[in-house]
Parts: structure tokens; sequence; C-alpha cells
């Protein structure tokens, strides 16, 4: 983009007067940041209109979820003019990064939600016609703080920063019809921009609004037969994200969101294309959706309902469905697998259950087995086998995980329909998770190779020849990163981590299955040697933890409980505080990882084998140099191809090796032959920390007794984890283990979200 300082400070000036009635002498923080976001979007509208207009086959991705962070300065990086802005405002005395105050847009849990949103911005730098579709959630995933120890949630009022990246397009709002109310639905369209290219593609999110029946255009779509209106409630479907990551939770109100969002999304793409004069029946020559896990797959039935509106017979509006859609799914543990009540489903939605059934009964009359293939059954509705039965190609999120959907999750399908499933590995846009996030580094690499791998970050492999070269300039680099973090963790946790020890860090969401909890019995394993002087010499490390954990998970806030007990006993011990420190940082989100990516030295990805899908934070510290201590499960399995298993830390059961030890395991037959591993258990009952709550005494119960004891391998990986961690630690500091560093990022090209979505729009989507 074009860019004019003298104009660029008028054009805020003049914002600033008109909306603020202020100017730049004496506009606050949130004035300046509306202003000159304002600013660039006027600017950005011509190209917007342009990339809009273009008559191209186009995909949708259908997303209850996009974790988009904080949008400014990705912005302008994109847009080619982050320079030229933050000279603009260091004339007028202004510093752009004052703007770092600015609340992440956390529209999204975690993984699924982050990837959508690296998918969007790839797809623009790719110049791949995608838009995104979801919801405009008033609240996003809550505000985490500890309170002696304990995780307590706040609303996350994200929109007090104004939303000066939107743009409300009220002659594109609709209306979605309950059993019990018609809502109105408004789309904010924010742009999305690719990266130095001018393609500026959309995400649209649907804001529920009570339906004004003073409104002319609208009450003429309605006929006069509207449904009573809970005015009072309207608002509320579009209230809060739930905050649920890789569990499924049976609220009506969640049913309600994942309609209202693909009723309006379908309802505007139909009538737009109707209006350009098509027919209905040509929909997936210029369309096909992509369906974001089973959140969305309501749009099945809903394109279905709508095109049986438009006088198609089932079978010809079935057909058209089945060419449109696509799935992935993101997850195997089956407490994360949509079902939902046929008497709820059908009740507040009679006519999408109508084509439910539909699809069910079509199933049989293809022939398949009623026993092995059933979308409803026993009063369930099962979302996957409905998005798997209706779409075109399902996809897993890594090889390991596309190879257990076939063999063992969705086997039976994958046999009926073997050139269904297709695997796309996940990927990350190397704009905000290393050019951005770590320009001095980014720097170095273009000094060696030029710029091409921004685009095209297979490119990062001809930087093999020079790792030697640069390694004083990445050890500085880190050293200068991890001295940034260690400022702000300071600054926000109080808590003081000397920038030479080392970081490992471990950061997702919290679960059971990401084990946090093997990590933690680790240090502590650490901390009792060092204090004992069983461990000699103990490099100094940090322990560095990110993580919410979901408000109704119960175990996973024993986690954080056990954690902060951990820190603060390690903290608080004047000698073992020498070598070691523990802190578990407050409201992890998208903004405080790309601080952590890039000052990390270590990278935690130990989940059990077989349960992470993929893992994509993996990916942000290869990006960055950093070696992987992990488990051969998910994308680890991959970056080790890449990479070389040698340039990693890996450790515990294999997927193969889970399979043969679940039947009949017995933590008891590793605790009873492991006295250090039974102490630490210990520490979580016998009064090493305080529980007033017993949850900790929970914790121990999870992993030593009850019907299915340590269902996630704690006790079986220990040993074999320990080891491996400590060999990683003693490597430390030594030119072989920088180098290792180095290699990761040189082999992190694969991992590119502008790979996974070429790869998309390849084998799937063929849009470009
Ligand atoms: C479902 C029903 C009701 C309420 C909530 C949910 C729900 C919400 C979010 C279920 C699952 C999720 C999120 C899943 C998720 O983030 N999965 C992760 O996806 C990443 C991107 O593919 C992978 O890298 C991770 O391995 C996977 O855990």
């Amino acid at each position: 983009m074009k860019f004019n300082r003298k104009e660029f400070l008028q054009d805020v000036e003049r914002i600033l007067h008109a909306d603020f009635k202020t100017d730049l002498k004496s506009a606050d923080k949130k004035e300046l940041y509306n202003a000159v976001s304002k600013a660039v979007m006027l600017e950005a509208y011509p190209d917007w209109e342009t990339s809009r207009a273009a008559d191209k086959r186009r995909c949708g991705y259908f997303s209850a979820e996009f974790l988009m962070g904080r949008a400014i300065f990705n912005n302008l990086m994109n847009l080619g003019i982050l320079e030229e802005v933050k000279g603009a405002l260091a004339s007028v005395g202004e510093d752009l990064g004052q703007f770092e105050e600015v609340e992440d847009a956390a529209l999204g849990n975690g993984g699924l939600g982050r990837l959508a949103a690296c998918y969007l911005e790839a797809a623009a730098s790719k110049n791949l016609p995608l838009d995104g579709y979801g919801i405009r959630y008033r609240y996003g995933l809550f505000r985490q703080v500890f309170e002696d120890g304990y995780q307590k949630e706040e609303g996350d009022d994200w929109l007090r920063w104004g939303d000066p990246w939107s743009v409300r397009v009220e002659r594109d709002a609709c209306i979605v019809r309950f059993s019990d109310m018609d809502i109105l639905a408004v789309p904010y369209d924010m742009p999305i921009f690719g990266y130095k290219n001018g393609v500026v593609n959309t995400l649209r999110l649907w804001s529920s609004e009570p339906v004004r029946a003073f409104d002319f255009d609208l009450f003429d779509t309605m006929k006069g037969d509207t449904k009573a209106v809970d005015n009072f409630n309207a608002t509320k479907i579009c209230d809060v994200l739930y905050p649920n990551d890789n569990t499924m939770v049976g609220k009506l109100l969640r049913l309600r969101q994942q309609y209202f969002m693909v009723s309006a999304s379908l309802q505007d793409i139909v009538k737009k294309f109707k209006a350009a004069g098509r027919d209905i029946r040509t929909l997936p020559e210029k369309y096909c959706f992509q369906l974001n896990d089973t959140h969305p797959v309501l749009a099945i039935p809903e394109l279905i309902r709508i095109l049986r509106c438009e006088g198609l017979s089932f079978d010809e509006a079935f057909d058209v469905a089945r060419r449109t859609f696509n799935f992935t799914n993101h997850t195997i543990m089956a407490e994360a697998l949509e079902r939902w009540d046929v008497l709820a489903l059908s009740d507040l939605l009679p006519s999408v259950y109508e084509q439910i059934l539909g699809c069910q009964e079509r199933l049989e009359r293809e022939g398949l087995d009623r026993d092995r293939f059933f979308i409803v059954r026993d009063g369930t509705v099962h979302m996957a086998n409905l998005a798997i039965f209706v779409s075109s190609k399902v996809n897993g999120v890594a090889e390991i995980h596309t190879n257990i959907l076939k063999t063992e999750t969705f086997r039976n399908w994958y046999e009926r329909y073997p050139e269904k499933f297709v695997n796309i590995t996940n990927g990350i846009t190397p704009r905000r998770w290393l050019l951005l996030n770590n320009p001095a580094l980014a720097k170095v690499i273009d000094s060696k190779i030029g710029e091409g791998w921004h685009t095209d970050l297979k490119q990062l492999a001809d930087l093999r020849p020079f790792v030697d070269e640069i390694l004083p300039d990445f050890k500085r680099i880190k050293g200068e990163n991890k001295q940034k973090l260690a400022a702000y963790i300071k600054e926000r946790e109080g808590v003081e981590i000397p920038s030479h020890f080392i970081f490992d860090i471990q950061i997702k969401r919290l679960h059971e299955y990401k084990r946090q909890l093997l990590n933690a019995l680790s240090i502590l394993h650490f901390y009792f040697g060092v204090k004992e002087g069983s461990i000699q010499n103990f490099p100094p490390t940090a322990f560095i933890f990110g993580a919410k954990a979901a408000p109704g998970y119960y175990m996973a806030k024993a986690v954080i409980k056990f954690i902060n007990e951990i820190a603060k006993l390690v903290n608080g011990d004047a000698e073992v505080s020498k070598v070691m420190r523990v802190v578990f940082v407050q409201d992890y989100d998208v903004s405080y990882a790309e601080k952590l990516v890039c000052a990390a030295d270590a990278s935690e990805q130990i989940s059990t084998a077989g349960m992470e899908a993929s893992g994509t934070g993996n990916m942000k510290f290869m990006l960055n140099g950093t070696v992987t201590l992990g488990t051969m499960d998910g994308a680890n399995v991959e970056i080790c191809e890449e990479a070389g298993r040698e340039n990693n830390y890996i450790f515990g059961a294999t997927v193969d090796e889970v399979n043969a030890v679940k039947h009949g395991y017995n933590p008891w037959d590793i605790i009873n032959r492991t006295p250090e591993l039974r102490r630490l258990l210990d520490t979580l009952v016998n009064g090493t920390f305080s529980d007033e709550r017993g949850m900790l005494r929970r914790l121990y119960e999870s992993i030593t007794g009850g019907h299915e004891p340590d269902r996630y391998l704690v006790c079986y990986d220990f040993a074999d984890y320990i080891r491996v961690k400590e060999e990683l630690l003693r490597d430390y500091g030594s030119d072989a283990f920088y180098k290792k560093s180095l290699l990761n990022l040189c082999a992190a090209g694969k991992f590119s979200a502008d790979r996974s979505v070429r790869d998309y729009s390849d084998l799937i989507w063929h849009i470009g």
C-alpha cells in the first residue's frame, strides 16, 4: 500500500475530530488507536472492494472460533506500512508500541481457533479466495487471574478498545428462525490483508440482535408471520464464547450459537448467488465450505433446508450439499466428539432436524449397514458422522492423526469411502510467528538468504550452509528475547527470572492429555534432587507455564493449583532458587505467546502419544529456533522427520506402545518400584502443599485410583521423560545445542500455513 505521511496524519486528525471531538495533542491511547486504525482502513477500502468483486470460485471457512489476537501490528506489516506508520507517529511524538496494550480479539479457545486465524492470513497472502464465517462474541475467552494459586475467571470485554478493524454491514442483516424466536443477524466484516500483495479477504462475524419490527425491509421479508419475538433474549446468543477446548458441553445455547452462525452465513451466500442471476443448483461450481470440526456442521441440514425451500427435491439438495461441504476433524478425544440430543435439537430446529432425518434415510437407502453407520441413533445425533457422510472430503491435521482416524476413530467410514480421507498437516503463519514477533532474527535470516522465505518458507533450508556463521547472532538475539521476556514477566507476574537461565516453556490449553502434570512432577523431582544433593551442578533453569483451564474442568484447575504451589516452594527457597525458578504466567493469550515462543530454549510437547491431533505451538517454537522436548505425537512426528530426531529430545511411549499397555495398565506396578515417583505423588496428599479445597487430593486419586487410574500414562512415561529432559538441560549452552536449535528453524518450511492452505486448495477447494 502506498503511504503518504502528511495525508495519513491529516486523516488521523480528521477522524479524531469527527469521532472523538479531539485532536492529536489531547487524544488518549484508545482514541489514537481507533483513529490510526480507521485511517488505514480508509486507505485499504479500494483493494477490499476489488478483491471482493473478483468473479472467482471461493471457499467459506465456517468456524465457531477465530482466535485473531491483536490486529494492528499484523495489519500494518501485511500492508507494508509498519515502519511508515511508526515514523509518522514518532514525528508527532507518539509511540506505535503503546498499542501493545490493546486487547487481543480472543474469539477462540486454542489451537483450532488460532489455526483458523493463521489460515485466513495465509490464504490472503497466497491470493486464495478464502473467507471466514463465524460469531462475533460480545465477550471472548475469559481473562485468567490467580488468587492464592487458584484460577479465577473474569469477563473478556474486548470491545472496550473499540473495534476499528470491523465494518458493520447493515444491508446484509438477515433473520435466523428458531422454534421459539426469530433473531436478527447483523454481520461485521473484518478485512484480512495478504502479505504485501494487495489482496484483501473477509472475515464475516455475525452478531445477534432483537428483530426490530419497525425496520421496513425486514418487516417485508418477515411477511408479518414472525414468531413472538423475545427481544430480551435475542442478543444473548452471541454473548460469550464457550470456554471449552477438547470437551463437549451439551448446552442448548451453544446449539443456538452454532445454528445462528451457519444459517445467517448460508442465507447470505445463497441470497447473493441468486441475485447474481445464477441457478442455485450450480452453487458447488462457485462455492465450497470447510467445516472447522463439527461445530458448524448444522450448515449441512441448513443448506439442504434452504435448497428445498428453493424447490429442490431432497436428493437434489443433498447432492448439492455433498459437493459443497468438507470436514476437518481436530480431535480423537471421545469427550470432544459432538453429539446432540434428538429431543433438544428437533424441538429447537424442527425443519433442520427433518433434513438430518433425511440424511439418515439416505444413508440407509445407499445400503450402508445401520449398525456400523448412523447419524441418528438411540435418541442422539452424531455430528461427526453427519459431517463425514455428507462431505466430499474429510481431513485430519497431521499424518499420525489422519492415520488414527482411518484405522480407529472413523475406520468404518474409511473402509466404505477411502477416497474421502486426506491428510493436511497443520501450519502456522510465518508473518506473525517470526517476522512480527522476532524481527531481529528475521533480519539476520534476510541478510543471508533474502526475503523470499517470507512467502515461501521452504527457503529456510537455504540457511543451513550459514548455520555456523550466524550462530553468534542467533545466541545474542535469543539472549535479548529472553531478557525482554524476563522483564515482562517481572512486570506482569512479579517473578524474577535471571535471563541466563534455560527457558523451558510449556504453553497450551490445560488438559490432562497434554500432561502439564508430568512436567510439574519433573520439576518437583529436580527440586528435591538439588535440595538434597542427589543432583549436582543442576543447569540453572526457569520452568515457565501458560495455560487456561476450562472453568468447569476440575482436574485441569487442580493442576494449575499444584504448579503454583510448586512455584511458591521453589522460588521461595533461598538455595534452590539459585538454579531453579518456576512461573505460571497469568492470562496466557496470543500476544503473550508471541513473546514466549521467541525466548524459549526448550519447547515442551509432551502429550500422551495418540492424543494430540497435531499441535501448532510446537511449530511456532521450532520456527523461532527451539528444540522440542516431546513425545512421538501429532506434528512432533513430522517435526522430527524434517529436522532430524537427533536434533530434538524425544521420549516416551509410542502410539503402538500406548495401545499395548493401556489394557490392564496399573500405575501402582510402576509407583511401587519407583520410590522417587511415589514420593513426588505423595506430596499431593501429605501436607507438603496447602490444599484447603482438597483439589490436590483429587489429583492424586486421578493418578492412583478410580476405574481408570492414570489414564494418560504419566507414571508410565515418567522415567524416560526425566532421562531425556536431563539430557537436554545438560546439553544446553554448547554450540552443538544452539546448532540443533537453529537446524530446527531451517527445517520449519513444511509447517507454513501457506503450504497448508495450498494443500487444501489443491486437494479439496480447487480455488486457485
Ligand atoms: C464442542 C462442543 C461444545 C463446546 C465446545 C466444543 C469444543 C470447542 C473447542 C470442542 C473442541 C474445541 C477445540 C479443539 C482444538 O482446539 N483442537 C486442537 O486443534 C488444533 C488445530 O488443528 C490441533 O493442533 C490440536 O492438536 C487440537 O487439540
